[in-house]
């Protein structure tokens, strides 16, 4: 559904609710839309609210459809982007920006039909002994006053307090991730105190929310907190590896797709590995596609080599246009800041809160080397903001016309789009056959002009790590 439709059947549907007398016993939520495989998501890693509140218009007009948030709780104080991954209350404070920012971000966003998503962290509170938190709450680890006290926090069966034993679930869910207070979840008290946050958030306006550290939470726990958020709530989980089976969390929400970032990282890391791609079966054995988040990189590996980044621009330019060029997913887009050091948060000024963040002049794979800090928003690259168009104008139009010359490779979709990448250090000019209707189209790439003739062939000129598509909404 387009977005000005989905907005009038949803005012629709709260105006008949109205005449029906139905407001006072409805849940009282937000309005809120869950995700669809035609929408796209960016997630503005460590963006603060304030900023990512100015950059929404943007991002509205791109078609990006909903933006994740770094967790926004009040959290240990430090430098460290890692710092916002301890919890220590559920204030929402942090050198992200302060509730207000927040609640005047999502408002805004709305407004340019961008929804909130926030990244909430469930499955524990802070690794450090004591301390006071960036808005000032004293805590232990495992006493937060108002919150938890020793016997909320798991007793790792091990007798280590830390997971070890990678293979063993109740090791995984039970014992501490990198030495952080363990939340037990199978206390109701617990899920009461996750829930009231999850609430308030979605009572603000949020839309949905990405489970950090799912796999370390027991499914049914996690789903019986999912299931007191009304079920236009969207929840997506975090489940690396194959222990615990990432089925157990589709079934009552999404999961983030792992093996897509890997399948990225493989075949965009040298030249001419792209072919064969384009395959339906592959595209079967994964998660389903209804249930699945695709992403080219997240924060974590961004840094730990699992991903291709923006330190390989090309490479990551063209994954993250084939993952919105392919039938699967959802696609999440991904943009973050330059960094020499895998610790360094974005700059907090004196005040202890971001300053405004502006993006890299010159932005896109072109721009070269960055300082750290920089704000390299990759959600700007005109390649990825004219695929987003491509990815809507395609639908789930399966694979057609499939080509491959040298380092290039290229398929249609249906009658509605064709894409076609060089993967290789020379540029190679081909003539494609696709099923497109004859005419002039704008390329979503280049922005240049692509005609096909009446015999559906197109003339192309790939330069060496570049990509071409078209599709019928991009049609002259
Ligand atoms: C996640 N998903 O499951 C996040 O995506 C990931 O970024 C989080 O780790 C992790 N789970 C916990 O929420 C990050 C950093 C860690 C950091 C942790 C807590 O990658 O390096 O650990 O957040 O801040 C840090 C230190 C550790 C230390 C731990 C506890 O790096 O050495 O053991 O804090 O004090
Ligand atoms: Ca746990």
């Amino acid at each position: 559904m387009n977005k000005p439709l989905r907005r009038l059947v949803a005012a629709f549907a709260t105006a008949s609710l109205a005449v029906l007398g139905l407001s006072a016993c409805a849940p009282s939520y937000p309005e809120a839309t869950p995700i669809t495989n035609d929408m796209v998501g960016v997630q503005m890693n460590m963006w603060s609210f304030a900023s990512i509140e100015a950059e929404c218009e943007f991002l509205g007009q791109a078609g990006y459809d909903w933006a994740l948030v770094s967790p926004p709780q009040e959290s240990i104080p430090g430098g460290e982007w890692w710092s916002h991954y301890q919890p220590v209350s559920y204030k929402i404070d942090s050198s992200l920006g302060t509730e207000a920012q927040f609640k005047s971000m999502v408002k805004t966003c709305k407004s340019h039909d961008v929804q909130i998503m926030v990244d909430v962290v469930l499955n524990h509170m802070t690794g450090q002994m004591n301390g006071k938190g960036f808005a000032g709450t004293e805590f232990s680890k495992y006493e937060f006053a108002g919150l938890y006290a020793t016997d909320d926090f798991n007793q790792c069966p091990t007798g280590v307090s830390q997971i070890e034993d990678w293979s063993n679930v109740e090791e995984i869910q039970k014992c501490e991730l990198l030495g952080l207070a363990d939340l037990n979840t199978s206390k109701s008290n617990v899920r009461d105190k996750l829930v009231a946050y999850l609430r308030d958030l979605r009572n603000m306006g949020v839309a949905g929310f990405r489970v950090d550290a799912a796999k370390h939470i027991p499914a049914n726990e996690l789903k019986q907190m999912v299931d007191q958020l009304d079920g236009n709530t969207t929840f997506i989980s975090e489940v690396i590896g194959e222990m615990p089976p990432q089925s157990e969390y589709y079934a009552f929400g999404h999961v983030f797709s792992f093996d897509w970032i890997t399948q990225m990282r493989n075949i965009f890391s040298s030249n001419g590995l792209l072919g064969g791609s384009a395959d339906q079966n592959y595209f079967d054995m994964l998660s389903p596609s209804d249930k699945t988040v695709t992403l080219v990189s997240n924060h974590d590996t961004e840094r730990n080599g699992g991903a291709v980044t923006y330190m390989f621009p090309k490479a990551f330019n063209l994954a993250s246009v084939f993952t919105l060029a392919v039938p699967y997913g959802k696609p999440m887009m991904y943009s973050s800041y330059a960094f020499n050091d895998n610790d360094q948060g974005p700059f907090a000024d004196f005040t202890g809160y971001q300053p405004k963040e502006t993006c890299v002049a010159n932005y896109g794979p072109d721009h070269g080397a960055y300082e750290p800090g920089e704000w390299v928003c990759q959600h700007r690259w005109p390649a990825i903001t004219g695929m987003i168009a491509f990815h809507k104008a395609v639908g789930d139009s399966k694979f057609t016309n499939i080509w491959q010359e040298g380092d290039a490779y290229g398929f249609g979709r249906g009658k509605l789009g064709y894409v076609a990448f060089n993967t290789g250090d020379t540029d190679v000019a081909a003539t494609i056959k696709t099923s497109m209707p004859a005419g002039t189209y704008t390329d979503r790439i280049s922005g240049g002009d692509v005609v096909v003739a009446a015999d559906g062939s197109m003339q192309v000129a790939l330069a060496s790590w570049t990509a071409v598509a078209i599709d019928v909404k991009s049609k002259k």
